[in-house]
């Protein structure tokens, strides 16, 4: 039994070993190493920058993604993919993309109050740099939209209540 369990070790960290030694001829080619955690590979990954921001909402209040990346000035496709199973009326949910500097909080709550206009406050729509419709279960909308300023930019969802749990930001750079 024990020399089964030694065994059973030996051949992944052998194969590991093989693995490291091929990626290191090929030095242009950043791979996620699922072996190494404690790497640096994080860091080279939080400079990547995407132009098409895919995300799903869950009927559990949350985004599947809440970090994003992209240049400063190009032009940026966004999706949203309603996964939920509940009605608009119920678990609607939208993707709002806020100016730099607005406060998040405050801008949810006065969102909050405008059903009669999916939950996109009229007296704040300069606040708004994009935002997707409100969407039903497996509805889904596409938006597109440049970041002109690096910086972080905030997004939500402004149904009432989803702002605690949905929110997150797109971080773009030069
Ligand atoms: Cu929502």
């Amino acid at each position: 039994m024990k020399k089964i369990l030694i065994l059973a070790f030996a051949i992944p960290i052998l194969f590991s070993c093989g693995k490291e030694e091929k990626s290191n001829e090929n030095t242009d080619i950043i791979e996620y190493n699922e072996s190494s955690p404690n790497s640096t590979t994080t860091t080279t990954q939080a400079s990547q920058t995407t132009n098409h921001i895919v995300i799903k909402a869950n009927e559990d209040m949350t985004f599947d993604q809440t970090k994003f990346n992209v240049k400063v000035g190009e032009e940026i496709t966004l999706l949203l993919m309603n996964n939920g199973t509940s009605s608009k009326e119920v678990m609607g949910h939208n993707a709002v993309v806020l100016q730099q500097g607005v406060d998040i909080n405050g801008f949810a709550f006065a969102a909050s109050s405008e059903k009669e206009n999916d939950y996109i406050p009229k007296d704040k729509i300069s606040d708004i740099i994009i935002h997707t419709k409100l969407l039903g279960p497996k509805e889904n909308d596409q938006v597109k939209f440049k970041l002109e300023n690096a910086g972080t930019y905030d997004f939500l969802c402004t149904f009432p209540g989803h702002a605690a749990t949905m929110r997150g930001q797109i971080t773009a750079v030069n």
